[in-house]
């Protein structure tokens, strides 16, 4: 082989072992607290999702589905989207009240923007004046007053941290978003940029005591770049070992990451096109929702989800063993949308009387069907009939040995045979059981 070719080689082989060390914490080994906070997030199942930033001035705009995102697609230069923290002042923002609602929608954790695309920090960070303390008439980190809050209350706090930022002068070379935004740097040192995102990163891992874990999103904005993510994820774990690292970069998770989330689609659908990967068996799984069509707040967005539409997607995760994180946008007055507040309160009611079909469980043995979902909680399986058809449901391939099979409302025996010629169960439903939202069944296995 001439030299020339075979140190090519060499060095396209030295390019590709770096790349996958630069993807992860090699040898990552979760500790016993991780692992436990691990089972803690798959029992609790059901989470708020925050987009709050200075963008919710805007209100998306008066478009739809433009919200967080407004200084991207309206191209608004850097200079004069730096005009928006001087407007903002959430005077009305109250933590109390933002947790208690969280608490009686049935919700056991928060996952808040600390920092989104356009660089401006939700918390007081020292190593940047363009943060809510410094740079805002209101003055007053809310991820702490939150944070407290959650603390007196029992609801975790997670951070969702853009590693995308439109706004750093080090954010160079760009990436495939942003490119319009007028005053966007062009010259800068994307090493300096990673220190700095992990000089935030340990802000918020030691400035609030013990939190759920950081939700990572905008790797896909850069995805050969160096994100010197085994640096980032070490430095994560360091600081608390039991914190859980998700990353939204739509690949199966890299080693140092706890979880993997689905934006908008059920673990191994794709009906968003990205969600193309498969479904990993390691660690917990987690899919969050908008209420209406925007994660930001917008004011002309109306296309709010109906509760049973919400109520399914959270059922139908389940049923894969998925968690579901529903978002809010938050107004920049501080109050979260009554719209939202009243799909939530309905949620929080179902789950009164039908959560023990859903906290505490692992996804069914068979995969969600058309017409619902099993769950599983030792030797209980709840079958969610979300869509009793003609009045009969069958589960293919699955037999278990059943001991009792009752209507969880009224515990009266359901009707439940051997499909004949087939390893399926055939469950009769008549219509006066059927409710409006989910018609469950427990069956007790022998
Ligand atoms: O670009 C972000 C978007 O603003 C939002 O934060 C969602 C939430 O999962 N994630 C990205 C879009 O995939």
């Amino acid at each position: 082989m001439k030299t020339k070719t075979f140190s090519t080689a060499i060095t396209s082989l030295l390019m590709l072992c770096l790349s996958f060390s630069l993807f992860a914490q090699e040898g990552y080994v979760p500790t016993q607290e991780n692992l436990d906070n691990r089972e803690w997030f798959q029992d609790n199942k059901y989470g708020l999702f925050v987009h709050w930033g200075v963008y919710s001035i805007m209100g998306g705009g008066g478009d739809q589905g433009i919200a967080e995102w407004i200084m991207s697609q309206k191209n608004i230069p850097l200079q004069q989207y730096e005009k928006l923290p001087g407007f903002f002042n959430p005077t009305q923002f109250d933590a109390k009240e933002w947790v208690s609602m969280v608490k009686k929608a049935g919700m056991k954790y928060i996952t808040i923007t600390s920092k989104h695309h356009d660089g401006f920090a939700m918390y007081d960070s020292k190593v940047s004046d363009y943060n809510i303390v410094d740079a805002t008439p209101y003055g007053q980190d809310v991820i702490g007053l939150l944070k407290e809050e959650c603390d007196r209350q029992g609801i975790k706090l997670f951070f969702y941290h853009s590693q995308l930022d439109w706004h750093h002068p080090d954010y160079v070379p760009q990436g495939r978003t942003g490119n319009d935004i007028e005053g966007r740097s062009t010259e800068g040192d994307w090493d300096k940029y990673i220190d700095y995102m992990n000089t935030q990163l340990t802000e918020l891992l030691t400035q609030y005591g013990e939190i759920g874990g950081i939700w990572f999103d905008g790797m896909w904005d850069k995805p050969d770049a160096d994100w010197r993510l085994a640096e980032t994820y070490s430095l994560i774990h360091k600081h608390q070992p039991g914190a859980l690292i998700g990353s939204n970069h739509h690949k199966m998770p890299y080693p140092g990451e706890d979880f993997m989330m689905f934006e908008r689609d059920l673990p191994g659908e794709n009906s968003m096109g990205f969600n193309n990967t498969g479904v990993s068996t390691e660690v917990p799984l987690e899919m969050c929702e908008t209420m209406n069509g925007s994660w930001g707040f917008n004011l002309v967005d109306q296309n709010y989800k109906s509760v049973e539409t919400l109520v399914h997607t959270m059922v139908r995760s389940a049923g894969y063993g998925a968690n579901f994180l529903l978002n809010t946008g938050p107004m920049p007055n501080g109050k979260i949308q009554p719209e939202n507040v009243d799909t939530l309160m309905a949620i929080g009611q179902w789950l009164e009387t039908y959560g023990e079909a859903v906290y505490g469980t692992r996804g069914g043995a068979v995969k969600p069907q058309e017409w619902g979902a099993l769950t599983q909680k030792g030797d209980v399986v709840y079958v969610h009939v979300l869509d009793p058809g003609e009045g009969s449901i069958e589960i293919e391939g699955y037999l278990p040995k059943i001991k009792s099979a009752l209507f969880f409302d009224d515990g009266s025996k359901v009707d439940i045979k051997v499909k004949k010629g087939t390893s399926g169960l055939v469950l009769t439903i008549p219509p006066e059981k059927v409710k409006a939202i989910d018609t469950i069944i427990k069956l007790t296995l022998r």
